[in-house]
């Protein structure tokens, strides 16, 4: 039975990987932080077969002794501060997590495997974030990085940190550069998820309006299940290398809101929506397309689920969720 370590097992891709990799027999272990983690419940409760062990990305010695206690054929760093927004206010912080982070996995990973770093095969969540301001449309493996915030940065220095230990020791380092991935489990911060909350507690009646920011932005947007088996797919290859994940669709914001009110009837939400400076971030990432050819071509890799699906997929978790509160 192959046996995997997910860091950021509490968060959305890291629950549907977590799923996935048991449906394909893996004894799952995750990396759980703080002494009273609020979502631990959660994960006891939809996978009770994962093991969880205590450690934070920043503190070394407890990567260490998860890689001991686990010993995992596949290790998955999905952990981060990933909210961008967030990463403006808590720089200091995003880049000792989701740059230092990085570093400190991969140098406990090899650590850990001794003389045979490539016997322990590792996954980095890059992201699309990556090519901020962008120079090349679509954006593929070799497109020019202009990270725009914090978060971005700190997403460059995973990103060839995980080349260079690949590179310098022969680690079977996969990086995936993945655009972004939705789902009923995204955290409610996030736009799409911020909007399907509110197209249904708007449909319900228990909200009249939604604040946002920028709504001219463009995202490739896709959904997080068919997303984090190209992760797998990435740890199956015989070497180690960086793909894009991507649907190559882009939508806007305005997009998502179109298609959220209509899902529930709503053809005009001009009324339901309004815009706040404070949502707006210090500099913005536009237009985001990606290219997934070699991840198609490689891995044979491609999105399941369409834009449509995925809103409405949202909407109606949403509404079922709400609906179930009363
Ligand atoms: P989430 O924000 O849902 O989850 C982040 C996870 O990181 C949580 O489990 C969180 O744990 C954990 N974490 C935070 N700080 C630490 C720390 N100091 N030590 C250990 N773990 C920590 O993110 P997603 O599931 O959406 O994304 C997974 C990864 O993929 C992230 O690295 C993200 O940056 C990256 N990514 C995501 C994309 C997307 O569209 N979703 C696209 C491209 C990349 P806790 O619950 O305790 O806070
Ligand atoms: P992103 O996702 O920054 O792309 O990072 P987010 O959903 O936060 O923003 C997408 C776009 O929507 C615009 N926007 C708003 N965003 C939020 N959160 N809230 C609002 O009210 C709002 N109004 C407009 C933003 O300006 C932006 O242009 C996500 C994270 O999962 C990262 O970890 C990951 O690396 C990238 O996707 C790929």
């Amino acid at each position: 039975m192959p046996t995997a370590l997910i860091t950021g097992i509490t968060g959305q891709d890291g629950l549907y990987l977590a799923e996935l990799l048991l449906t394909k027999g893996y004894d799952v272990h995750g990396l759980i932080r703080g002494q009273n983690n609020p979502k631990r419940d959660l994960v006891e409760h939809l996978l009770p077969d994962v093991r969880l062990h205590h450690g934070d990305l920043t503190d070394m010695s407890s990567l260490i002794r998860a890689l001991r206690d686990s010993d995992p054929d596949e290790v998955y760093n999905l952990g981060a501060v990933s909210f961008v927004a967030y990463s403006w206010e808590n720089a200091a912080l995003t880049t000792d997590v989701t740059a230092k982070g990085v570093l400190n996995m991969l140098e406990a990973v090899r650590l850990h495997a001794g003389g045979h770093p490539e016997d322990v095969r590792f996954y980095q969540a890059s992201s699309s974030e990556m090519f901020g301001k962008v120079q090349e449309v679509p954006q593929h493996e070799r497109t020019l990085l202009w990270p725009r915030s914090p978060y971005g940065v700190s997403k460059v220095f995973g990103h060839y940190m995980t080349i260079n230990y690949r590179e310098s020791y022969g680690m079977h380092a996969s990086s995936g550069i993945l655009f972004n991935h939705e789902s009923p489990r995204r955290g409610p911060e996030f736009v799409t998820r911020k909007i399907s909350e509110a197209v249904a507690r708007i449909k319900l009646g228990l909200q009249d309006h939604v604040v946002l920011g920028n709504l001219d932005a463009e995202r490739d947007w896709g959904f997080a299940g068919d997303y984090v088996e190209a992760m797998w797919l990435m740890l199956q290859q015989p070497r180690g290398d960086d793909y894009v994940v991507a649907t190559g669709e882009t939508h806007s914001i305005r997009d998502f809101l179109d298609a959220a009110f209509a899902h529930v009837g709503i053809d005009d939400w001009t009324p339901y929506v309004r815009q706040d400076e404070r949502f707006m971030r210090p500099a913005e990432v536009d237009h985001l397309i990606g290219d997934a050819s070699k991840a198609r071509e490689v891995l044979g890799w491609k999105p399941k689920v369409s834009f449509r699906e995925l809103v409405a997929m949202m909407v109606d978790a949403d509404l079922a969720a709400t609906r179930q509160g009363w």
